[in-house]
């Protein structure tokens, strides 16, 4: 047994940021791609705020027609990104200048098969994205590629009920495959799914299933998320026959959640709470569901259709490291009178009074970090990423055209800090990356003004402005973190 407390970070951390398709890629109608399920989101700044934001979380049948209607006359802004599509050289220069080791980015399906059920690739999508990792090569920035990050064809959604066809899990692993024969040279880390526990919260977006009129909603949830496991399972196998030398992993949204007191009702529902995310990850880490889903099943009357083969498949084929997004905590109680918590991970949760609130609500809580850390790799003893962590805040271009973004470097300093300390305890984290680099569109809210980057995106939230790239001052400090593998956080 070695003794040795590591105090520093790992030679060959790798430091980078983090982005989907859906959310920059823009060139929606370019290039042979298809609509996805992200396509459909809408954003206009005139109507209330719960119009839209409410979208993410529930997403009507008239939306999803009027969207693939041409004469539509909304704004879609995850159709349109930063126009990463047409930036991409200069965007990737920028992440090289950063020093960037790593860039987590997603594919996006459609660009690949624009419905889901074409049997051979789009020759012009495959060309977009060997020329993004050319430029990857060139800067000496190692790609994690994220399989699937709320971008499944629209097509599989509408005519398939989505991941509820068992026939999804065959033209997924048929993407996926095309993906590592055609990249396995310089993708060695792959992610099958992007926040797979989402599920739990927004069926749309996560499984292609819309919930209005839909009965039996919890059965056809657990039976989606099912066939996710399943074909998680089959591309980490296939994976691993293509690419011998490449590690897939599992990816989960962590929301540390904390007892609201020592009440024992409270910590128990903590319990219950945090096993709702854990099992995603249990599955994909373990490759069994863990014996809890038992009750939670029973509880819920759910009754999922399992073949032998998909128990053996998924024994088989557990994931090699397990990442995580890590935003926010929450607590829990088991009484009433608690005001509830916002966040990227609705659970029945209520806000820590100990905790400060970024602009739109989720508690900031660097110290959950190193527990969070802490608590996945005690669980798992595989090797963690931190996969996303950033802090979503309107920022403003001073006089002089400088845009100082302190809060943002305090948000990040704080949390590396935490990193460190988890990797002092002993937890094998080899990774971060910073979630929205450069500014984006929002996940949940669809806003452009929820920005994240160390580069700033001229662009509004209905899609006005110049497109122009400009460094934050978080662009510098991020630069000296990496080139002195977080020895200077000041
Ligand atoms: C995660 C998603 C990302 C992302 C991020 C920030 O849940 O994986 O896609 O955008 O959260 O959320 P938002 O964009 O809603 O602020």
């Amino acid at each position: 047994m070695d003794f040795t407390v590591r105090t520093a970070f790992p030679d060959g951390f790798l430091w980078g940021g983090a982005t989907a398709a859906n959310q920059l890629e823009g060139g929606w109608d370019e290039g042979g791609k298809g609509l996805s399920v992200s396509d459909v989101y809408t954003f206009d700044s005139t109507r209330p705020k719960e119009e839209w934001l409410d979208q993410w979380l529930w997403m009507t049948k008239a939306q999803v027609a009027e969207a693939q209607d041409p004469t539509s006359t909304k704004y879609y802004p995850k159709r349109h990104g930063n126009d990463f599509y047409h930036h991409f050289k200069e965007d990737i220069a920028l992440f090289g200048e950063m020093g960037f080791k790593c860039y987590r980015m997603s594919i996006a399906w459609t660009r690949l098969f624009p419905t889901g059920e074409e049997t051979e690739p789009n020759p012009e999508g495959l060309a977009f994205y060997d020329a993004v990792f050319a430029e990857c090569r060139k800067w000496n920035i190692k790609p994690m590629v994220s399989l699937s990050h709320y971008e499944m064809p629209l097509y599989l959604a509408t005519h398939h009920d989505g991941w509820l066809d068992r026939a999804t899990i065959d033209h997924y692993v048929r993407f996926a495959t095309t993906c590592f024969e055609r990249w396995g040279d310089t993708v060695k880390y792959w992610l099958t799914f992007n926040e797979m526990n989402c599920i739990k919260h927004h069926l749309y977006v996560s499984a292609g299933i819309v919930e209005e009129g839909c009965e039996n909603l919890e059965q056809k949830r657990w039976q989606a998320a099912h066939h996710k496991f399943v074909a998680s399972a089959l591309a980490t196998r296939a994976c691993h026959r293509i690419i011998p030398d490449a590690q897939v992993g599992c990816m989960i949204s962590y929301q540390l959640l904390v007892p609201y007191s020592c009440n024992p009702d409270d910590v128990q529902k903590t319990v219950e709470e945090q096993r709702m995310s854990l099992l995603f990850s249990d599955v994909q880490a373990r490759g069994y569901y863990p014996a809890y889903a038992a009750r939670l099943f029973a509880q819920k009357d759910v009754r999922i259709e399992m073949t032998d083969e998909d128990e053996r498949v998924m024994r088989e084929n557990p994931v090699d490291f397990v990442s995580f997004s890590y935003y926010m905590s929450s607590a829990v109680s088991a009484g009433a009178g608690h005001k509830g918590a916002t966040g990227n991970m609705l659970g029945d949760t209520v806000v820590n009074p100990y905790l400060e609130s970024s602009a739109w609500g989720w508690q900031i809580d660097p110290k959950g970090l190193r527990v969070a850390l802490n608590q996945l790799y005690d669980r798992y003893q595989k090797p963690l990423f931190v996969a996303e962590n950033g802090l979503g805040a309107y920022d403003a271009i001073e006089q002089n055209g400088s845009i100082n973004d302190d809060y943002r470097i305090e948000y990040l300093r704080r949390h590396i800090e935490q990193i460190r300390e988890a990797i002092t305890d002993g937890v094998d984290v080899f990774g971060y990356t910073v979630w929205g680099c450069i500014d984006m569109v929002s996940a949940s809210t669809s806003q452009f003004s929820k920005r994240y980057g160390f580069i700033y995106v001229d662009q509004d939230d209905d899609g006005n402005g110049t497109r122009e790239r400009r460094k934050k001052k978080s662009f510098d400090w991020y630069r000296r973190v990496i080139s002195t593998n977080g020895r200077d956080l000041g």
